[in-house]
């Protein structure tokens, strides 16, 4: 693997410099005793009328365009200034952002920095191997990923071309994604995880003539032959002309006419690469999801409305503030990698942490050992971790110094009111509020969250809570009518386009109208559920397609879960035990590689409908599945 090549005393000096600077914003921060919206965001100075949180979130809703072009503006470097800031039509799904300007992605993520900070550090390569993290700073990230640039281009890779990159959470995955973008090209990232079909499937979805990928993946301390699936995978892609290799470990491994080694041919290459100007709407990436039907998904998101989005949630969302280290733990191959371990905080100039190993490596206290070493501010992870966790109790947490936390973030699934309660109380020592984040790869950034809010507004557990900018929540009921009152639970749509939205599903446009803009003319369908509760926040109920019908009462499987997991509430678990009259105990649930419980594949198996069980090629288990099958069996023939 690409190392930088600095004496470690620079690593020393850098990280001391890093705590004066850090501590003194904090102070500053601490100072600030009522809402001043100028200095909270710099372009609502020129916003008439708006003081205060709500007054920008009604602004930012009602003058969208004036909105979005001042933030644009001011937060993106621009090769040619646009000329439009939006032409959206949501009851056609067309969805276009900032156009006739003309910018490079790479360009406002590195080279901006550069030129103000360049040994700033960017990236903190936490590796598997607990203790050896590495630091990068913006001028060598720059660098290799400018080597990058130049070798793809050398080797044929042009404007418009898609490359798929294979690769666990590390720096030249990172200057890969971020090479493609210098050039011009799209990229595909593939979660290292998944299996040659899975692969396979998605590069000739995605008609990539290029791959990247390394010799092995290290993970949890086990190794992985991430090149030997790439070799089965392009056995059935025919597109596939080149793969260019790096180098995680010291192992030589087999190599063929198509094979590259890419640090070896990084060398050869100048440290200069002119960025590509794109247009705003030119493809950034490409991003599979499973569908719950048929194919996975490829969404498309493009170049100006993502990076600003990502930026802008990633400074809010999390109170980033310069100097600060940001650790999303969340994989690469994820849209929650891409958004908030990458774009955001790059574009927004931050030190971001790349996390390779796993919550329990070498032991259940890995996060906080990391989050002590790496001074960590704003941690970021999923329930499903923070559920694992709990199991092992809270000497592992409290082992570590936590100080350095400022803001605690989840995401993925609802987080329970347990969980909640464990991450903000044991983790956080109660004074780092805690975000649940609610997006998805669809949305391109978080979309509701409990902050930007007023410094002292409360917050719920287990809620989401409040729109980001931008964003016009709206719930819908079963015929399809808008609900407008508070109390009330529906499906949860935009009425509003915003820039992070994804364009379109690559090669499939006709399917993207279908799920998204078909179901509520004029809306986005997110596909959840929500309750609006008495005083406006959102609450995600869980998915649709797995909402359980008791005597017309469309339950989520959050609001079960909730009250089933927490045993000790029996109020309110007396009102649903009525509806679990079988109960069928598993060992484990279907999940995919990311956490998410797939329960459309548990309703499909109570249904028996093993058919159509739809698209498994994300699951982290396929055995489970299995055993689900086979107990549900059991109980049958009971
Ligand atoms: C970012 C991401 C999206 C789906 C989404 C929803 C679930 C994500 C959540 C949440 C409740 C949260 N989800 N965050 N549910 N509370 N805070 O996870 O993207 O992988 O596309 O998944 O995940 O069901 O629709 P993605």
């Amino acid at each position: 693997m690409w190392l930088p090549c600095r004496c470690t005393t620079k690593y020393v000096a850098a990280s001391i410099r890093r705590g004066v600077s850090a501590s003194s914003l904090h102070a500053l921060r601490r100072g600030r005793s009522s809402w001043n919206s100028a200095a909270f965001m710099p372009e609502s100075a020129g916003f008439e009328g708006v003081s205060g949180r709500d007054a920008l979130h009604d602004y930012s809703v009602s003058h969208s365009e004036n909105f979005w072009a001042a933030v644009a503006r001011q937060r993106l470097n621009w090769i040619r200034p646009f000329e439009a800031v939006q032409d959206c039509d949501l009851s056609q799904g067309r969805i276009k952002w900032f156009e006739g300007g003309k910018l490079n992605v790479s360009v406002n993520c590195l080279d901006r920095h550069v030129h103000t900070c360049p040994e700033r550090v960017a990236l903190i390569w936490e590796r598997d191997e607990r203790g050896s993290e590495v630091r990068y700073t913006y001028r060598e990230l720059l660098e290799i990923t400018c080597r990058l640039g130049n070798l793809l281009r050398r080797h044929g890779v042009k404007k418009g071309d898609c490359v798929t990159i294979y690769m666990p959470t590390c720096p030249l995955a990172v200057a890969s994604m971020l090479a493609c973008a210098r050039i011009g090209a799209a990229h595909n990232v593939v979660f290292a995880g998944f299996s040659s079909e899975a692969l396979a499937e998605r590069i000739r979805d995605a008609q990539s003539s290029t791959v990247i990928t390394v010799n092995q993946g290290v993970r949890g301390g086990k190794i992985t032959e991430l090149k030997r699936t790439v070799d089965a995978a392009v056995q059935s892609c025919p597109t596939v002309r080149q793969v260019f290799v790096a180098m995680r470990t010291e192992k030589r491994v087999e190599v063929t006419d198509r094979d590259f080694a890419l640090e070896e041919e990084m060398l050869k290459e100048d440290v200069v690469c002119e960025p590509a100007a794109m247009d705003s709407e030119d493809v950034l990436f490409l991003l599979y999801t499973s569908g719950s039907t048929g194919k996975p998904k490829g969404l498309v998101h493009t170049q100006a409305g993502y990076l600003l989005y990502a930026a802008l949630t990633h400074r809010y969302v999390f109170g980033y503030h310069d100097g600060d280290v940001f650790g999303c733990v969340a994989d690469i191959g994820w849209i929650t990698g891409h958004s908030y371990t990458v774009y955001g905080p790059l574009a927004n100039g931050g030190t971001t942490v790349l996390f390779e190993s796993t919550p329990v490596y070498p032991d259940p206290g890995r996060y906080w050992d990391m989050v002590e070493r790496l001074r960590i501010n704003q941690f970021y992870g999923a329930p499903t971790a923070i559920r694992l966790l709990i199991r092992y109790g809270d000497q592992w947490v409290k082992k570590y110094d936590r100080s350095s936390l400022t803001t605690l973030g989840s995401v993925g699934e609802p987080i329970n009111t347990e969980a909640w309660e464990w991450y903000n109380r044991v983790v956080g020592e109660g004074r780092c509020p805690v975000v649940d984040t609610w997006w998805q790869t669809e949305t391109g950034g978080i979309c509701i969250a409990p902050k930007p809010s007023e410094p002292d507004a409360e917050i719920v557990p287990g809620m989401a809570m409040r729109p980001f900018f931008g964003i016009k929540p709206a719930l819908m009921d079963t015929e399809g009518k808008l609900l407008t009152s508070n109390n009330e639970s529906g499906a949860l749509c935009m009425a509003q386009p915003w820039p992070g939205m994804a364009r379109t599903i690559h090669n499939n446009h006709q399917r993207f109208l279908e799920t998204y803009f078909q179901p509520y003319p004029g809306y986005f369908f997110t596909g959840d559920g929500a309750y609006r509760s008495q005083e406006g926040y959102y609450q995600i109920t869980g998915r649709l397609d797995d909402v359980i019908n008791v005597s017309g009462h469309r339950i989520g499987t959050a609001e079960i879960e909730d009250v089933v997991v927490i045993r000790s509430d029996e109020a309110h678990l007396s009102d649903f035990i009525l509806i679990i009259s079988v109960t069928q105990f598993a060992k484990r649930l279907p999940k995919t590689r990311s956490g998410k419980i797939m329960r459309r594949v548990l309703r499909k198996v109570v249904d028996c409908d093993l058919d159509s069980l739809g698209d498994l090629s994300t699951l982290d288990d396929p055995a489970a599945v299995q055993e689900i099958i086979e107990g549900h069996e059991k109980l049958l023939s009971k």
